[in-house]
């Protein structure tokens, strides 16, 4: 009798000690890897979201503070049981998918079909695709999400709207995802008729004290709110006379009680008559220090606009007293929608050359995820989403890895013995993607000469009456009979005073700054010799015809690689890459033809003179809206 009330005592006490399994996790192993030998283990002194796995006899062990670690940890086990013993945490605390969507379904600079988000038919009915988001996120470490686009409708702080924010909130909190919402900053007047939405005006206070209260009470966990204020038309603080800190303070402090955040975006035209490239920076700059302490400062990671080549924004390193974090767009609005392959760790990678991961509180993508089958539309696209998670967990992660963890978990048949050759010419494909778009659309630094409104073919010839002139590709390209590229250093518009020695002093000089930053820093003379020993006019067109030839080449590769791609994916991957090299002409021919009448050069030998004369190119019109991406039937009807 003694010795079975010890044991039940026992058993008591060990069942008070031990938390009970982390439940999501345990779940998702049932579901992807039945029957595993695996154990969680509660280890309360870890990193929040951290993990660790480890052999002990024929069992993995995964530890972890909290339910989320021992979540990324199952994933990180089924992803590779090869490296064992490790532990993992992330680099940035804030890690967010940025969905531009509409409340009307549409997704602003979306090529995946619409949003995934059925606002009529929540909070009733709850889409099993949002499971499947909040997994595919999870998977790789996504932990927020911002639901609604930058250009905000105020309608989503409505009762009725939050009510079905709370609905996706809890479908996502088991998988370790919190929801953040855009906000609209003249949201008070919109939705209730307050005279101003003055961020010192006490009735402004109240209206978002009360907001924030209503939102917590539905969402306990609520995130908190991004905000584009004063750029593009959105409303802002300045309509009152008042400052970005001013406006993103009053919000923070709104939230603060319930422990949310506000990022408020750099992404601002200013009125002033600078640069383009120095506006955010000449805003935000001067605020630095005044932000409350959960405030971040979200800036895009180039100067201008998600360019296929941007250096990065000098803003990042003007505010040191003030938290910052970087936005980067996923979805490819200025590299070939979802018809071009364009693998982009490559070029977030080069970002962290410049700007230290540790320099930041978090980050956000502009996510590429709507409702069509794949959620990305280009199937090949999904290796963006996992990149942009992958490195946002470890930045220092290397593309070729990401590359081939994505290729080997979606593209291969299981069990296809893929030829190494194969198999690299593939990997290869995704590595040299994005250099392909820049050398074909933008070489040489080279910006913004996309088609007005929807970025997709080109326009550098572009004139349209009335429009800001730095939103028109001549302000970019400078192009003239001297030479190309606009003049940034000290004797043209000094944005090169932006960044700090020896960098500036570096990107100043036409004979060190880097090549693929060259045009962005430098009006540079047709005839000037480059390292290669080509004129600038003669490597300008080698540049394009190497982008289109790699371009051609994708499509070989990928044929080759037929027997071992899931069939289902074949054929529609083999299309686009075709519209890619159909597009990489054209952009070749349009181009070259366009400068050609400033450069009034000949083509150099070895590069193929353009086929369709520019009058002909100038008169194509690509009826498509921000919200989609041309199809290839579209495209050879207006082209040919
Ligand atoms: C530009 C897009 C525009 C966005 C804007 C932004 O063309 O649709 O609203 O950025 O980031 O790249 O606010």
């Amino acid at each position: 009798m003694n010795r079975l009330i010890i044991m039940a005592a026992a058993l008591l006490s060990l069942v008070s000690c031990s938390r009970p399994e982390p439940s999501t996790a345990r779940r998702e192993l049932d579901r992807l890897w039945k029957g595993s030998p695996v154990e969680f283990r509660h280890t309360p002194e870890m990193k929040a979201e951290a993990f660790g796995i480890e052999r002990e006899g024929h069992k993995f062990v995964i530890s972890s503070a909290d339910d989320t670690g021992a979540l990324y940890g199952v994933y990180s086990l089924l992803r590779d049981s090869m490296q064992i013993p490790r532990e993992e945490s992330p680099a940035f605390p804030l890690r967010l998918l940025n969905h531009w969507d509409n409340l009307d379904g549409t997704v602003e600079r979306g090529y995946a079909g619409h949003s995934l988000w059925d606002w009529d038919a929540l909070p009733d009915s709850v889409s099993p695709r949002y499971l499947d988001y909040a997994r595919e996120n999870a998977r790789i470490g996504i932990n927020g999400t911002v639901l609604n686009n930058v250009n905000a409708s105020p309608q989503i702080l409505s009762h009725d709207y939050l009510v079905k924010v709370a609905r996706l909130a809890d479908v996502f909190r088991p998988y370790g995802i919190k929801v953040y919402l855009s906000v609209n900053f003249a949201s008070p007047m919109v939705l209730d008729s307050l005279p101003t939405a003055d961020p010192l005006a006490a009735e402004v206070t109240d209206w978002w004290k009360n907001k924030a209260d209503e939102i917590y009470s539905l969402i306990p966990d609520f995130g908190g709110f991004l905000v584009k204020a004063n750029s593009e038309g959105q409303p802002g603080p300045m309509d009152f006379g008042r400052s970005h800190a001013d406006g993103a303070n009053m919000l923070a402090r709104a939230l603060k009680p319930h422990g949310g955040i506000v990022m408020w975006r750099a992404f601002v035209y200013s009125p002033i008559d600078a640069d383009r490239a120095k506006q955010a920076y000449m805003e935000f700059q001067p605020l630095d220090g005044k932000f409350d302490p959960n405030v971040i400062i979200q800036i895009k990671n180039g100067p201008i606009d998600f360019q296929p080549r941007e250096p990065y924004s000098p803003l990042f390193g003007a505010m040191p007293q003030t938290d910052r974090m970087v936005e980067f767009q996923v979805t490819q609005e200025y590299l070939g929608h979802a018809n071009h392959l364009a693998f982009l760790a490559p070029m977030w990678t080069e970002f962290f050359e410049y700007v230290k991961p540790s320099s930041l509180t978090a980050i956000a993508g502009v996510a590429n995820i709507g409702d069509s089958d794949n959620m990305t539309g280009n199937p090949l696209a999904g290796a963006n989403w996992h990149a942009f998670g992958r490195l946002a967990w470890d930045p220092q992660l290397s593309p070729a890895r990401i590359a081939r963890e994505w290729i080997d978990a979606n593209l291969l048949i299981p069990g296809s013995n893929i030829p190494d050759s194969i198999y690299s010419g593939l990997l290869d494909m995704f590595l040299t993607s994005r250099e392909a778009v820049v050398d074909y659309m933008m070489p040489l630094g080279l910006h913004h000469i996309f088609a007005f409104g929807h970025h997709y073919g080109p326009e550098p010839w572009c004139d349209i009456p009335g429009a800001r002139p730095d939103w028109l590709p001549k302000y970019y390209h400078c192009a003239d009979r001297q030479g190309l590229g606009f003049n940034r250093t000290t004797s043209g518009s000094n944005a090169v005073e932006q960044y700090p020695e020896p960098l500036r002093s570096q990107l100043n000089d036409i004979d060190t700054c880097p090549e693929e930053f060259l045009l962005w820093f430098h009006h540079v003379p047709w005839t000037h010799r480059l390292k290669s020993g080509h004129t600038l006019w003669d490597e300008l067109c080698y540049r394009y015809e190497r982008g289109v030839s790699t371009a051609e080449d994708y499509c070989r590769r990928w044929e080759e690689a037929r027997p071992y791609i899931r069939p289902e994916l074949h054929a529609d991957v083999a299309e686009r890459l075709r519209t890619q090299a159909a597009d990489a002409r054209w952009w070749k021919d349009a181009c070259l033809q366009y400068f050609r009448e400033y450069s009034r050069l000949p083509y150099p030998t070895g590069v193929t003179a353009p086929v369709q004369p520019l009058e002909q190119l100038k008169r194509i019109n690509l009826p498509i809206t921000n919200f989609e991406s041309p199809t290839p039937a579209l495209l050879d009807s207006v082209r040919y």
